[in-house]
């Protein structure tokens, strides 16, 4: 988006469409028995067929009613895929359509998008459709849903569902990094956007934040990081812990990732319905913020801050200016494991072609990176266009993330976006690296 003519920006809408349709099919496909599409894997998760049919009704919402003014045509089932009407644990007990239904609905939906697309004006004055901005909100909403329904079918027990690309697709070579952690000076960073059109509220408005002098990892944590934190103690040392944390780990009896279960003196996982050994340089995931936060303390480091994240990841300390990606200003699918062309993250030395201006590698893609941050507006914020996509969860109660992981469509993130969660989750997929102020720890 940004400086490309009307109609060419309509046709990229209107191909990116069917391409996130074409992924939340696959992700629902009668290949799934009819339970796994209307039933519950977990009260964290909705139906799968939940999933479907909102997207589709926030699509009929923002883009029928709101940007086309065309008349409701189901309003009577706006409560059901009313996200904040109903918590997650409820929905299999509502009266949801059908898959069939589902999909007949969302397709009529889609229908009249496209029909009206062209007859819709991207007005410069109307903030709402200015560089289509309301239909890029809609794209990344399916993109995101797409993601929370790889997460249950993650969570889902049973034959392997999904296809999972072996040999992995991404690997143009492995390239160690020369050093562990790099350096950032210290000195101010322009931090959010102001001009990137299809960023959400919560990026905005750009502006200046002084960071003091840090180190950060110059890739995330690894699985075998983590394995020898679990193996010198970790998690029965209440040194490392946040009280919280100790206390979440307590009560839960929790000593290793999510998905992770021992066997014959060897750590394995479950991955998508299928169980393989823990494989060591690939970037942990799927633990929850007082896991990150715990191993961080043992390494004697600390999580970045969001701010430290976003400097390492987009700052060029040359020309003064924030990247849109850590590599540049142009999207490029060699550089970052986005998209869910795996199901899985790639390994410390991949995409070395997608390091930062500061020589951080795979800040985007591979796992969500927790970062210290509590989720709050910046300077200047103002909710737009609606109050629950972001205002309503400001607060201490959520941690940012950052970085998407290879779940996440590349339309759907970039240096500047914001994700967040409460610190206890970890179905979703969550990794992290470590910072330290400079002159301070490891
Ligand atoms: C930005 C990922 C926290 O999935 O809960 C989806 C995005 N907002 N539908 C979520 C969202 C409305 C949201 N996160
Ligand atoms: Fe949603």
């Amino acid at each position: 988006p940004g400086a490309i003519a009307e109609d060419d920006l309509k046709n990229l809408i209107a191909d990116e469409l069917g391409a996130v349709r074409n992924r939340s099919f696959g992700l629902t496909t009668d290949v799934l028995a009819a339970d796994d599409l209307t039933g519950q894997v977990s009260p964290l998760m909705s139906p799968l067929v939940w999933d479907l049919a909102h997207v589709g009704n926030y699509e009929e919402l923002w883009l029928l009613r709101a940007a086309a003014g065309v008349e409701a045509m189901r309003p009577e089932i706006d409560d059901l895929y009313d996200a904040f009407e109903h918590p997650r644990a409820e929905r299999p007990s509502l009266p949801l359509l059908t898959p069939e239904e589902a999909r007949a609905y969302i397709g009529t939906v889609r229908a009249k998008v496209l029909d009206s697309l062209s007859s819709v004006r991207f007005d410069p004055t109307n903030p709402l459709t200015s560089d289509g901005f309301v239909y890029g909100m809609v794209v990344q909403h399916e993109h995101m849903h797409d993601e929370t329904m790889l997460a249950t079918h993650q969570l889902r027990k049973g034959a392997p569902a999904l296809l999972d690309p072996v040999p992995d697709p991404l690997h143009n070579g492995v390239e160690r990094p020369r050093t562990d952690e790099v350096l950032i000076e210290g000195g101010p960073f322009q931090m959010g956007t102001s001009d990137n059109p299809w960023a959400y509220d919560n990026e905005r408005p750009a502006h200046m934040v002084d960071v003091p002098a840090y180190y950060i990892d110059t890739e995330p944590v690894t699985n075998a990081a983590y394995l020898a934190f679990m193996e010198s103690g970790g998690y029965d040392d209440p040194r490392w812990w946040d009280p919280a944390g100790w206390e979440w780990r307590t009560r839960g009896d929790k000593h290793a990732p999510a998905f992770w279960f021992r066997e014959g003196g060897q750590w394995l996982r479950r991955r998508f319905g299928r169980t393989e050994p823990v494989p060591p340089d690939e970037a942990v995931q799927h633990v929850c913020w007082y896991e990150a936060d715990a191993y961080a303390r043992w390494a004697g480091k600390r999580l970045p801050t969001e701010a430290e994240w976003e400097k390492a990841a987009r700052w060029d300390p040359e020309t003064h200016r924030s990247r849109t990606y850590p590599w540049g200003e142009v999207y490029d699918e060699g550089r970052a494991n986005l998209g869910q062309r795996t199901l899985r993250p790639s390994e410390t030395g991949s995409f070395a072609s997608g390091a930062s201006a500061y020589g951080v590698r795979r800040m985007l893609g591979d796992v969500w990176e927790w970062t210290s941050s509590d989720f709050h507006g910046y300077p200047g914020f103002r909710s737009f266009p609606y109050k629950e996509y972001s205002e309503v969860f400001f607060g201490p109660g959520y941690k940012v993330l950052r970085g998407g992981s290879w779940a996440t469509h590349p339309l759907a993130v970039r240096g500047s976006f914001r994700n967040w969660d409460y610190p206890i989750r970890r179905q979703i997929f969550s990794g992290f690296r470590c910072a330290r102020t400079a002159g301070e720890g490891a």
